[in-house]
């Protein structure tokens, strides 16, 4: 009898063990998933829309970009009025294809004037943002020590 109840306590120990505890480190992750995703759903739109087109400016500059984000939202048409504030840069968002633009071509080697952004013009690039997410938003024309790290956000929210 003695051994049929320790062995009824080990089991009791082994289950209660081996049974889902409320994992705090789970918890804490889900509430950090919630926050941003409240934090990220409230950021505003950048720019404006004109004729059904979001109209977003940008600014280049020696060594950032204003808006450092821009925000559109799933689905719509968006246009890029991008200028410099200093010297040429180029214009890229990583993994994302601008239909007419090359910004490969605005890097030192094999470099084209016209595929880098030029104080005093305006470059207009045009996109369709179909796809939810987060890109970097990056210089691709040397311009200087802080080049590598002239970066911003393309966020684009469902
Ligand atoms: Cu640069």
């Amino acid at each position: 009898m003695k051994k049929l109840f320790m062995a009824l306590a080990l089991i009791f120990v082994f289950i209660s063990a081996c049974a889902p505890k409320e994992d705090k480190d789970a918890i804490n992750a889900k509430k950090l998933i919630e926050y941003h995703k409240k934090k990220f759903d409230s950021l505003p739109l950048s720019g404006k829309i004109a004729n059904g087109v979001r109209e977003i400016g940008v600014k280049a500059f020696q060594y950032g970009w204003e808006p450092e984000s821009i925000v559109v939202k799933k689905g719509e048409k968006v246009r890029f009025i991008v200028e410099t504030a200093d010297v040429p840069h180029g214009f890229e968002l990583e993994g994302i294809i601008i239909p007419g633009w090359d910004p490969d071509k605005s890097v030192r080697k094999g470099w084209d004037p016209d595929k880098s952004v030029k104080k005093g013009d305006k470059t207009i690039l045009e996109i369709n943002a179909e796809e939810a997410g987060v890109w970097d938003m990056v210089c691709t024309a040397y311009c200087g020590p802080g080049h590598t790290g002239m970066k911003g956000k393309y966020i684009v929210k469902n």
